[in-house]
């Protein structure tokens, strides 16, 4: 009997999401199951052309609802979750109890332990720190912007390393760890202190880069760093530099794509007007109401900066 575990790549929800689910399924549901993860990542064109779905169970977690009959659990709490309205009708319409949906959550992790608490009555108490910071970091509560930057607490060093190492085996070792130990044990463990040594230092670093590539006007922070290989980067850089936006949208190009980040200012002084997943949903990308994003083929860089640049005019002009 093996399972698999689909989840958001790259991202601390992601990960806490497939460990708080495993934990949960391999406690009450199917006890001594083999576990196998992969990540799974946004990217322009077929989002699903290349996954098998080849357990005898197969899980989705904190991403995109998939209409394949392989696909037999499902957790998601992002806004635009449904790849088209025949995907959602599919889920509308499934009857299996095991496929659930709720954008009001600010992490897939909280949805997931309170679901399984309510509908099979279990208790992931004993993930609660994992939860609780999930929780932070996947809806941007950090007290100011400092907190977001400086990366004093375990959980945001974690977050640091996840979302900067390329390697499966690692972070499939880390849904295993969040399920064992202490984000304080997890941390002290001498390959994340290695990973995370070289991820802190481009960290301090790209907040030099973007505090020299970016514009702030009208309550709006552009940046392009599409020519300093930055990808990925702590996305609260630009609120910490520029305390006085309310959004920021960045444009940045990797190997396998050129992406439009769209981001609202969890500190703002002014509140937030724009939809910025309906706001993304319209050139082709999602997300959540505070924060999107839109990915492009990386040879459609050009195409991406001038709609990057379209997005930053609405965000300027008064709505
Ligand atoms: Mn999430």
């Amino acid at each position: 009997m093996r399972t698999k575990v689909y989840y958001h790549d790259n991202c601390f929800d992601g990960l806490a999401s497939a460990a708080v689910f495993s934990n949960f399924y391999g406690s009450a549901i199917r006890q001594g199951t083999e576990l196998v993860y992969e990540g799974l990542a946004h990217r322009a064109g077929q989002l699903f052309i290349d996954v098998q779905f080849d357990g005898d169970e197969n899980a989705i977690v904190d991403f995109k609802y998939s209409s394949d009959h392989r696909l037999t659990w499902w957790f998601d709490h992002h806004q635009s979750a449904f790849l088209n309205p025949q995907d959602e009708a599919h889920f509308r319409g499934d009857m299996s109890g095991k496929k659930f949906h709720d954008p009001t959550y600010k992490s897939c992790t909280k949805f997931i332990t309170e679901t399984v608490r309510e509908k099979f009555g279990f208790d992931s108490s004993r993930l609660e720190e994992l939860i609780r910071w999930a929780d932070i970091i996947d809806g941007a509560q950090f007290k100011d912007a400092r907190a977001a930057v400086e990366l004093k607490e375990p959980a945001m060093k974690l977050m640091m390393v996840i979302e900067g190492i390329r390697n499966p085996s690692r972070l499939h070792g880390l849904i295993e760890e969040f399920q064992q130990k202490k984000l304080e044990e997890i941390v002290a463990l001498e390959w994340v202190q290695e990973a995370f040594k070289p991820l802190y230092e481009r960290h301090l670093k790209s907040i030099g880069i973007i505090r020299e590539n970016a514009e702030c006007a009208d309550g709006a922070v552009f940046f392009d760093v599409s020519a300093f290989g930055l990808e990925g980067y702590n996305k609260f850089i630009p609120y910490y530099l520029f305390p006085q936006a309310t959004y920021c949208v960045g444009l940045s190009l990797s190997s396998y794509r050129s992406k439009i980040s769209v981001g609202s200012n969890p500190w703002s002084p002014r509140p937030r007007t724009h939809n910025l997943a309906a706001l993304c949903e319209r050139y082709g990308g999602g997300g959540h109401p505070v924060v999107g994003a839109i990915s492009f083929p990386p040879e459609e860089l050009p195409r991406a900066r001038e709609i990057a640049r379209e997005i930053v005019r609405e965000l300027r002009s008064e709505s």
